[in-house]
């Protein structure tokens, strides 16, 4: 009798520890990959000033429209690789209410 009433339980705590096992894969805050990626043609680059000007389209995640505006970039660095003309795709978050690009890599 006491097996029986004990059986179940056991089978539980084990499931429960599978569960918290597996959890971390799962856990957290999500990735910061998952930032809006916009897309936009590189009008200027200042990279001395690590500033971009971009003619972006729609920024849904700042709630702005599409235009063409300067861009700080989080690494002047970022800028190496681009020229005007090319096309982009980039990411922006606001930092201090000023937007800023985290990320930002040519489209060919
Ligand atoms: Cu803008």
């Amino acid at each position: 009798m006491r097996k029986l009433l004990f059986g179940r339980p056991m089978l539980v705590l084990a499931a429960l520890c599978a569960a918290v096992t597996l959890a971390p894969a799962h856990a957290g805050p999500p990735p910061a990959t998952q930032a809006e990626v916009v897309s936009a043609r590189v009008v200027q680059v200042d990279a001395g000033r690590g500033i971009v000007t971009l003619r972006h389209e729609r920024i849904k995640s700042i709630d702005m429209g599409a235009m063409t505006m300067p861009f700080t970039v989080k690494d002047p660095a970022m800028l190496k690789p681009l020229k005007a003309g090319d096309k982009v795709r980039f990411s922006v978050e606001l930092q201090d209410d000023e937007p800023v690009i985290t990320r930002i890599r040519a489209t060919r």
